[in-house]
């Protein structure tokens, strides 16, 4: 008889725990997520670091592309990104002392787009929730804007956050939208000071059990 053969993730959900850290561009995804770093133990991945790494990285393949790609606020190619999360747990996973608690993973500003959540579930490992970064676009651009005074990221200018903005809504929103229908997404306002988006965060973690080393 044929049988489908069975896609297995990487990683398992017995062995580490997944969390994706989501929100527009300036939500506050990786200045919270330093504060979950310290309070809980993360390994935080950003996506977005990842792939402006690659792009400088001696030898890589995919400089150039990664380079107009975050320029246009446009989604690069998933195998690339998966290919560089999954490669940067392994190591965490191997350079980490043995613990008692379970691993964790921060995935930050990914998956962007509904087929890069399948496919990274089906092949790196499902994800246990979402925090999802609630915040209105003139708060987003404003921070932005005052960022690019000094960030020197290629993104942080006027044309290239408008067009993240509409990549964002158009593309990304849907995801948060699917996994809230499986109920696994702790959404938080992300406006007023950092510490205030931090005690929101805090409370909805520990809403979904998941609480503080
Ligand atoms: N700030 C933060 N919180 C504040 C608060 N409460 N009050 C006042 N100021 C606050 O914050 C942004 C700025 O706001 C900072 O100056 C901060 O001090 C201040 P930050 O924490 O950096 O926000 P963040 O949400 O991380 O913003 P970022 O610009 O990183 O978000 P993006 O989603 O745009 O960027 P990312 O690096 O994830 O992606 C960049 C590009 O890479 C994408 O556009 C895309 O082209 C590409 N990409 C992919 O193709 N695939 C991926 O999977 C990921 C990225
Ligand atoms: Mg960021």
């Amino acid at each position: 008889m044929a049988t489908t053969p069975e896609k297995t993730p990487r990683f398992s959900p017995a062995d580490i725990t997944v969390v994706f850290c989501l929100g527009g561009p300036g939500s506050g995804k990786g200045t919270q997520s330093a504060n979950l770093v310290r309070d809980y133990g993360f390994t935080h991945l950003s996506a977005g670091d990842l792939l402006r790494a690659e792009q400088v990285r001696e030898g890589s393949q995919y400089g150039d592309l990664i380079k107009t790609y975050i320029r246009e606020g446009k989604i690069v190619p998933m195998e690339i990104t998966v290919a560089l999360l999954s490669n940067a747990m392994a190591e965490a996973l191997t350079s980490k002392a043995p613990s008692a608690v379970k691993p964790r993973f921060l995935i930050d500003g990914f998956p962007r787009k509904l087929d890069q959540a399948v496919f990274f579930e089906d092949t790196v490992c499902p994800s246990q929730m979402t925090l999802f970064l609630d915040c209105p676009e003139e708060v987003m651009e404003a921070r932005l804007l005052k960022r690019g005074e000094t960030s020197g990221r290629d993104d942080d200018n006027a044309d290239s956050i408008r067009k993240r903005f509409r990549v964002f809504v158009e593309t990304s929103m849907p995801v948060v939208q699917a996994f809230e229908k499986q109920d696994k997404v702790v959404s938080v306002t992300a406006t007023g000071s950092v510490d205030e988006v931090y005690a929101r965060i805090r409370e909805g973690f520990q809403a979904k059990g998941v609480n503080p080393l």
